[in-house]
């Protein structure tokens, strides 16, 4: 049996469709233009690509973006500086200050210096808490891209096995956490498994759903995967490859091939989870300014 492949592409771009319009009909009905602010700190390849895909996927649906990057050298103090200013500006509705930052930054200290009501990447203490409790608020936007993935898949999570592989506070943790709550995007029964666990494939091999967020190439091969189960592979690995143009190519956690013959349902990478992570990121931005909207009234 070979698997379906999820497009990614696909499904982001219909979710793209939808907030295109429900940001010409917010800018026509109110003059409010959605608007995000991006901060890079530093060069790191990976992170710089990111950052571009989402100034050019915000111009694309009609979100206005301001670009902030800083060299990596940039102090606590001047990044702090910065995220005032933004917090203040009124034409800034959404923050992204994308991860990992430089060394001497405290990256907690910068998330929880962002206004709560501007925190789109659903990071700040008070976010998680309200995600947490099942409160409406930002939901961090891979493990949302995820949901959303699974949901217009039609794949049925009440009372499903999932495991979870990963336990990070961008996408691990906080699906875990989705998965569980008592509405229609969770209900599932949640395993966590991450680098102390003993015996992962005694786990996995349970599964009716696999999502591997690890970080690690080939963390989940075809032994580790029930005939028939669902494989979300969220991981995005540069592997070094002298044929690729690149000099480098890009690898999810799973062994995509050979679980492709047993899934029944499978995210590829590149194409996967990626292009959705950055759509998710463009619907909190929208809700935000639709938030300050109604309250502006
Ligand atoms: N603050 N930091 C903050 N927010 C985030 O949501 C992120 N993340 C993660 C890293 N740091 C962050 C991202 O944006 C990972 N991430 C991310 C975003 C987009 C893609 C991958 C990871 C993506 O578009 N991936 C493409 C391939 C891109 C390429 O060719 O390099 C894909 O199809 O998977």
């Amino acid at each position: 049996m070979s698997a379906r492949i999820i497009d990614g592409k696909q499904v982001a771009a219909a979710i793209r469709q939808e907030l295109q319009q429900k940001i010409a009909a917010l800018r026509s009905e109110t003059g409010i233009q959605p608007g995000l602010a991006v901060v890079l700190v530093g060069t790191d390849p990976a992170s710089q690509s990111y950052v571009s895909a989402k100034e050019k996927a915000c111009a694309e649906i009609g979100i206005y973006s301001s670009d902030n990057r800083l060299p990596a050298e940039t102090s606590e103090e001047e990044l702090l500086a910065l995220i005032d200013k933004l917090n203040r500006d009124p034409k800034i509705h959404g923050i992204l200050v994308q991860l990992p930052l430089p060394r001497q930054i405290s990256e907690s200290k910068i998330i929880n210096a962002i206004a709560p009501e501007k925190d789109v990447d659903g990071f700040h203490p008070v976010s998680v808490g309200k995600m947490v409790l099942g409160e409406e608020t930002y939901l961090p936007c891979t493990p949302h891209g995820v949901l959303q993935l699974l949901q217009r898949c039609e794949v049925n999570l009440s009372g499903a096995e999932v495991v979870v592989v990963g336990r990070s506070n961008i996408v691990g943790k906080p699906l875990a956490n989705l998965l569980i709550q008592k509405a229609p995007y969770g209900n599932a029964t949640v395993t966590v498994c991450h680098t102390r666990t003993r015996g992962l494939r005694n786990h996995t091999l349970r599964a009716d759903i696999i999502i591997a967020a690890a970080g690690c190439p080939n963390t989940i091969t075809a032994g580790m995967v029930k005939p028939g189960a669902v494989v979300i592979d969220v991981g995005v690995n540069r592997v070094e490859d002298p044929q690729a143009k690149r000099g480098y190519r890009l690898t999810g956690d799973v062994d995509f091939a050979a679980v492709s013959e047993k899934a029944s349902l499978i995210t590829p990478v590149p194409g996967g989870v990626g292009p959705m992570t950055i759509t998710m990121l463009l619907f909190n931005t929208v809700q935000a300014a639709q938030k300050k909207a109604s309250h502006a009234r």
